[in-house]
């Protein structure tokens, strides 16, 4: 049996719940976040989903063309993504140019270091980062408060089946990986739920 991306998520469920449940996001759902919690993760994330776009292209360029398909949606939900985020920011008055804060220097640092990895570790990288917000925003719910647009973003159910394509995909390449690079695989997922914990982490700790 070859390594899935749901074993993963199985062999790390504590890690993954860490990843996924924060405070920061218990506080958008009951909309007791406060500004500069919320405004710290805006900017930061929008930063991040720049690296990420990076990321999402090196994707592509190691790719099978069966995998196109999906993977050029994403590119183009990326696009969509980042046009929202400009947006959100001028509504809020927010400079997207602030620098990266460390718990996202790290995170953009580890996808640029995985441009180089192979595709099977590529892919697994990939899927748990959507699989995480997708998991992590979707838990809230349909919210009738100003994040509602946020959560539903990342939890709608089309997103949900964008990553359910990732991991097909993800796990594909995974049936065909070496061990080495099932190993890097496992550590790049590793290292993806520890940075997402770190992500929400830094925001909610901000001001
Ligand atoms: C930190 N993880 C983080 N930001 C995102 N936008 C995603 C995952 C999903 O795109």
């Amino acid at each position: 049996m070859s390594l899935t991306c749901e074993k993963l998520v199985a062999d790390n469920a504590e890690m993954w719940r860490s990843a996924t449940i924060h405070p920061f996001l218990d506080g958008c759902r009951d909309g007791t976040i406060r500004l500069d919690q919320f405004h710290t993760w805006l900017v930061q994330d929008y930063r991040f989903v720049v690296e990420f776009t990076r990321f999402a292209a090196r994707l592509l360029a190691d790719a099978p063309v069966p995998h196109f398909d999906t993977l050029l949606g994403g590119l183009q939900a990326l696009q969509d993504e980042l046009t929202w985020f400009r947006a959100k920011a001028e509504e809020r008055d927010l400079d997207l140019s602030t620098p990266p804060l460390p718990g996202c220097q790290k995170y953009n640092a580890m996808m640029a270091e995985l441009h180089d990895a192979a595709y099977p570790v590529k892919a697994t990288a990939f899927w748990a980062i959507e699989r995480a917000y997708n998991e992590a925003w979707g838990r809230l719910g349909a919210l009738d408060n100003a994040y509602g647009e946020f959560a539903e973003r990342w939890g709608n159910e089309g997103f949900g089946e964008y990553v359910r394509a990732l991991a097909l995909q993800a796990d594909e390449a995974l049936a065909n990986a070496s061990a080495d690079e099932v190993a890097r695989a496992t550590k790049a997922f590793v290292t993806v739920a520890d940075y997402e914990q770190g992500f929400w982490q830094m925001a909610f700790a901000a001001g």
